[in-house]
């Protein structure tokens, strides 16, 4: 009798042990809901507090805007609101109480959600929630879809039918470690707010499997490039300079755009864009292109030309610094995937201003953010930056998609990106990136030796606006023997399935401003 209950009691505390084990498993490690690949710059520590930059609250900024791409799992929940007043009563009683701010989910933080949740609102969002103030943002006002063209997009024929228009309110953005963890918020959040939302549309995205988390579709290390921001960074990336964090953050020091409503200060405009990627196609377009550079080897030169329409390896180590072979402790090293300007003063002579053969003007990386090309970069006060938040979308590439060179056109089987990119003036930032240098097959020019010649649009994401689908693009420089070289890419590889703008409000204002 005394032996069985001896071990009915050791086994009891065996057992709760265990679940304690257990419980504490699914508060801390099941909870880390951001990947932490080789190569991405370290994300600062969570903070008590202000920052050093005036405007830089991180515990009023949602957790989404600042952090980058390095989300394990996210869905985007689009909805429109249908009865304004229960709306905003329950965002003033529960579901600001949901939003996850900057210093939870930084490392260090005590406080990490399961799911964290962020929220955002269109123009027309605003207006259903009678919230009249001018953010001074004319492309936030006019939405996505008026423009559409201004985006180089072929009109709007591929986009997704929920995206033609303007009946998107908002947005939320709910991120995880499970898609259970997901789900199950969502259905918190739908059951807080009842009919007074309809769904318009989701999204789902999750990073890559394995080896490729981080990579985009194409199999590149996707989002090294974010710029430092003052006051956020930790400052100890050499290169690029950081920016001023008021060109992300309305109202904190460099945001430059007047008669903003005090309310949104801590905000920023959250640019989405639904990305097609036609990997088959891609990859066989990059086969078919092998390069000729003496010493390498056929596969050797197939990846070089890929790394130069793209201006990294698919490790993250830059062309710029790794001229003719990846080099994957430079593409996992932060401190070094970085550190270049396309400028070599080293090398006697070398005009940056002419010089190509390191990496192209056409490379997507050196399109997007051309550093020295345009001169040196002097750090808080350039404009055209961003900061991109998004990820991966769709199941991995098919065995029969790939053998067949052809995405399959099964929507269950589509792919991309899920585009998010943050910032305080959306027409200097990302429509100013996208209109003038992407899309712009004369960026950056004049470039001496290539004269008659155009650089071309960005051979991943640049078209020429105005035309149809797949209408044929040229672009040089890809070539290193012969920089003057074209390539004419006959098919598109990245298709706008369209997007919204929305505006990501302070978290006090959700309580605040948008309940009243
Ligand atoms: C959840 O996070 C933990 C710790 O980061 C990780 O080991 C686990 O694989 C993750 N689970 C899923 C489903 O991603
Ligand atoms: C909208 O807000 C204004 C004040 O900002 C107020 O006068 C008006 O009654 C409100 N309208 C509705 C429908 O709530
Ligand atoms: C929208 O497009 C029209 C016509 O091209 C242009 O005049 C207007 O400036 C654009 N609006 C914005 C906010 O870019
Ligand atoms: C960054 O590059 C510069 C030269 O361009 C070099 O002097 C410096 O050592 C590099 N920093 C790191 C951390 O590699
Ligand atoms: C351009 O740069 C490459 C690589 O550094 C160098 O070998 C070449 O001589 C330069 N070309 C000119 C015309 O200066
Ligand atoms: C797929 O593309 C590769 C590279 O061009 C080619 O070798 C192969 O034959 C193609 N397969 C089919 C089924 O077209
Ligand atoms: C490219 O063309 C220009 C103008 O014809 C010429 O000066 C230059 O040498 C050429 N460059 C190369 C690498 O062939
Ligand atoms: C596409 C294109 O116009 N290529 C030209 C670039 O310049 C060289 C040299 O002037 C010409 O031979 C190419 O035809």
């Amino acid at each position: 009798m005394k032996l069985f209950s001896l071990s009915i009691l050791i086994s009891l505390v065996v057992h709760s042990t265990l679940a304690a084990h257990e419980i504490k498993r699914q508060t801390s490690s099941d909870s880390d809901l951001l990947i932490n690949p080789p190569g991405f710059p370290k994300l600062p520590s969570a903070t008590t507090g202000q920052r050093i930059a005036p405007g830089l609250n991180l515990n009023d900024i949602q957790g989404d805007v600042l952090i980058g791409m390095r989300k394990k799992k996210e869905l985007f929940f689009f909805f429109s609101i249908k009865d304004a007043a229960k709306f905003k009563s329950k965002l003033g009683s529960d579901i600001h109480s949901l939003i996850t701010n900057t210093n939870q989910i930084l490392p260090g933080s005590k406080n990490i959600p399961h799911t964290a949740v962020n929220i955002a609102f269109s123009k027309t969002g605003l207006d259903a929630l009678n919230i009249t103030d001018n953010l001074q943002d004319d492309n936030f006002n006019i939405g996505q879809f008026k423009n559409a063209t201004d985006l180089g997009d072929a009109g709007t024929g591929n986009w997704v039918p929920a995206f033609k228009g303007t009946n998107i309110h908002g947005v939320f953005l709910l991120a995880a470690n499970r898609t259970q963890f997901i789900d199950s918020k969502l259905a918190d959040i739908q059951q807080i707010l009842g009919d007074s939302i309809t769904e318009n549309y989701r999204l789902s995205g999750a990073a890559r499997p394995g080896n490729e988390e981080g990579h985009e579709h194409f199999g590149y290390l996707d989002g090294v490039s974010n710029p430092a921001v003052q006051g956020f960074d930790d400052g100890t990336r050499p290169q690029p300079p950081a920016i001023a964090p008021g060109r992300f953050i309305v109202g904190a020091s460099g945001d430059t755009v007047a008669n903003r409503p005090a309310w949104a200060t801590g905000g920023s405009f959250l640019v989405f864009r639904q990305l097609q990627q036609k990997v088959p196609e891609f990859n066989k377009f990059v086969e078919d292109h092998p390069l000729n550079v003496p010493g390498l080897s056929q596969q050797e030169n197939t990846d070089l030309f890929g790394a130069r329409l793209i201006g990294r390896w698919k490790s993250g180590a830059p062309i710029d610094l790794a001229p003719l072979r990846d080099d994957p402790a430079l593409g996992a090293d932060s401190q070094r995937n970085n550190n270049f300007t396309y400028d070599h003063p080293e090398i006697p002579g070398f005009d940056v201003k002419s010089n190509q053969t390191l990496c192209p003007y056409s490379a997507h990386l050196r399109k997007t953010r051309p550093r020295a090309t345009l001169g040196a970069e002097t750090g808080p006060g350039d404009d055209h930056h961003i900061i991109r938040a998004g990820i991966p979308y769709g199941p991995e590439v098919t065995r029969a998609e790939s053998a067949s060179n052809k995405s399959s056109t099964n929507p269950s089987l589509e792919r991309g990106l899920a585009f998010v990119a943050y910032q305080s003036n959306i027409d200097t930032a990302f429509k100013f990136i996208q209109h003038s240098w992407i899309d712009n097959a004369q960026f950056p020019s004049p470039i001496a030796g290539i004269t008659g010649n155009t650089t071309g649009v960005d051979p991943i994401i640049g078209r020429n606006a105005g035309t149809v689908t797949d209408a044929p693009r040229v672009i040089t420089g890809t070539d290193p023997l012969n920089t003057n070289k074209s390539f004419t890419l006959n098919s598109e590889f990245v298709i706008s399935r369209g997007g919204e703008y929305f505006f990501s409000p302070p978290i006090s204002a959700l309580s605040g401003k948008l309940a009243a």
